[in-house]
């Protein structure tokens, strides 16, 4: 199970590179840059090392330090083992230095190293939340070989630390490969539907989660951004109709985040974003995520009657 308490502190990673964007559109190597611009409209509401949570009429605390920058790892535009061995060491030295990283991609192969750095980071086993509207379990193709934005989730799950049938995947639609299917099935990963999230609820489905990964000692939530609808998030890289709302992904996010020790959000393309409507609901989730995850203590009647 993963730690909670009142010291969990996050650090910002930049992996602007979108080379293994082998279908859909390329253009999320520009996401680190807008969505830490439009963190700044958020974090410019803190007063004091607080801020007021509007949505549980909550003072949470936010330190100075709750998230710091850490910068971009050192990818290579010509070179995708060497970006995504990069962006596992990012994740892995952050933890080992006493924080929890917030990886912003960049394309969707970067899941794997994100599962990759967290497995290297200790003892233990690791499971994975994976938000994607896809599957992304491709073994290989000729068009897209083995370590793309189709196939983060199949590599993660063939690490040796990756507890699939403690991992779930969340918000998945319309149609994938029947092999993807025989592999689920062989290794035990579960799945959710977006069609079951808008039947249940976000609240009801997060808690089935957090029950589901409990038995793991570390967790990765895994945010592809086209798990939300194309209306809500028109900046990925490819549009699936009947996805989350932002409202249902900011439920889920905030409610998982306790149990949750580090993030990985891929495919914000500003290239096909509308006026960084998307960079900013990704923003918002990266804020969500740090002040739900890192600390308690928020004081509800302190806010609540106003
Ligand atoms: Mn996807």
């Amino acid at each position: 199970m993963s730690t909670t308490g009142t010291d969990r502190r996050y650090t910002l990673l930049g992996a602007p590179f979108d080379g293994a964007a082998t279908l859909g559109w390329p253009g999320s190597r520009y996401a680190p840059a807008r969505i830490r611009q439009a963190m700044s409209w958020i974090l410019q509401r803190r007063e004091n090392g607080q801020i007021y949570c509007l949505d549980h009429a909550a003072l949470h605390p936010f330190p100075e330090d709750l998230l710091t920058d850490g910068g971009d790892v050192h990818t290579v535009a010509h070179d995708l083992e060497a970006t995504l061995a990069a962006a596992a060491d990012g994740v892995r030295d952050t933890l080992a230095g006493g924080r929890l990283p917030v990886l912003l991609g960049g394309d969707d192969s970067l899941l794997f190293p994100a599962a990759r750095g967290l497995a290297e980071a200790g003892a233990g086993s690791v499971a994975v939340i994976h938000l994607d509207a896809h599957l992304d379990l491709l073994d290989r193709s000729e068009q897209q070989g083995t370590h793309s934005h189709s196939s983060g989730m199949r590599r993660a799950s063939e690490l040796p630390a990756v507890d699939v049938s403690a991992s779930v995947q969340l918000a998945s639609r319309h149609f994938n490969f029947p092999s993807s299917l025989a592999y689920r099935a062989d290794r035990g990963l579960r799945n959710i539907p977006a069609a079951e999230i808008h039947r249940r609820g976000a609240d009801p489905v997060a808690d089935d989660v957090i029950a589901h990964v409990s038995g793991a000692d570390r967790v990765l939530l895994a945010f592809d951004i086209d798990c939300i609808d194309p209306a809500h998030a028109p900046g990925a890289g490819a549009h699936e109709p009947g996805g989350l709302t932002s409202f249902q992904a900011i439920s889920l996010v905030q409610r998982l985040a306790p149990h949750v020790d580090a993030m990985v959000l891929t495919e914000v393309n500003p290239l096909t974003d509308l006026h960084d409507q998307t960079a900013n609901l990704a923003a918002y989730l990266v804020a969500h995520f740090v002040v739900h995850g890192g600390v308690t203590g928020s004081n509800t009647e302190e806010a609540g009657e106003f």
